[in-house]
């Protein structure tokens, strides 16, 4: 299988494709797709049939669209972490990450993500408070934040991610809003401080940051810790 990806500081939803992958134990390999390239929009209308990333070649299909892969490779690997185990769990599972996937624009609006910012980085740029009062903003927050709650009780108790001790396919639909948070220094409330230092720290997420900071460090880490 191929996974096409972009650039991993700032690709929300490649992110989300590459955690399935790995949560799938399926062997994989990469292929990485600028998108603020000149020639990007060529490219991925060459590799993509809706213009978005990403992509899992694989079993002669290009599936688009997070959402299916991580149903693809579920079915192919049912046993792996990608939903849990328990059948009304992965129904929650599928809730709050279906939320995720359909919801929070506003919010995605407002606090791009970048893995290899932090805020404030230098003088001349808003205020976080700014980007926070757009409209619809925190009551987003606010509801991400009572998703993490209201699953962690009911599902959460035997560890520190949504569903428990493991790392689910709901957990990495959230990690680039976790990162967001960080980034941003978005005021939250203690529990949901402890779930973004969990979440932050699996060791796949982990290891998705490390390759960020290492492309940020090839294309220029000012210029990448700049944007947007
Ligand atoms: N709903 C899609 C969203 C995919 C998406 O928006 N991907 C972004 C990259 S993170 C993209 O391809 N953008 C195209 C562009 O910026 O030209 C999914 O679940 O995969």
């Amino acid at each position: 299988m191929k996974l096409i990806i972009g650039g991993k500081w700032s690709s929300t939803w490649t992110m989300r494709g590459w955690l399935a992958c790995k949560l799938s134990g399926l062997p994989f390999e990469t292929e990485t797709l600028f998108l603020s390239r000149a020639d990007s929009k060529d490219k991925l209308a060459a590799v993509s049939l809706t213009g978005r990333i990403p992509v899992l070649i694989t079993d002669g299909q290009r599936i688009t669209d997070t959402w299916a892969i991580a149903e693809y490779l579920w079915e192919r690997a049912p046993k792996s972490d990608i939903w849990p185990a328990d059948g009304s769990a992965r129904t929650a599972a599928r809730m709050v990450a279906g939320e995720m996937h359909g919801h929070f624009a506003e919010l995605r609006a407002a606090i791009p993500m970048n893995l290899v910012k932090r805020w404030p980085i230098a003088d001349g740029i808003p205020s976080n408070a700014k980007l926070l009062d757009r409209p619809g903003v925190r009551d987003q927050i606010a509801r991400v934040e009572q998703i993490w709650r209201e699953t962690r009780a009911v599902h959460g108790d035997d560890g520190p991610y949504l569903f428990g001790s493991r790392f689910t396919f709901a957990d990495a639909m959230y990690a680039p809003m976790a990162s967001r948070f960080r980034t941003y220094s978005v005021p939250l409330a203690e529990d949901s401080v402890s779930y973004v230092h969990a979440c932050l720290s699996h060791p796949l997420v982990a290891e998705w940051i490390a390759g960020a900071e290492d492309q940020a460090q090839e294309i220029g880490w000012d210029a990448v810790a700049a944007w947007p």
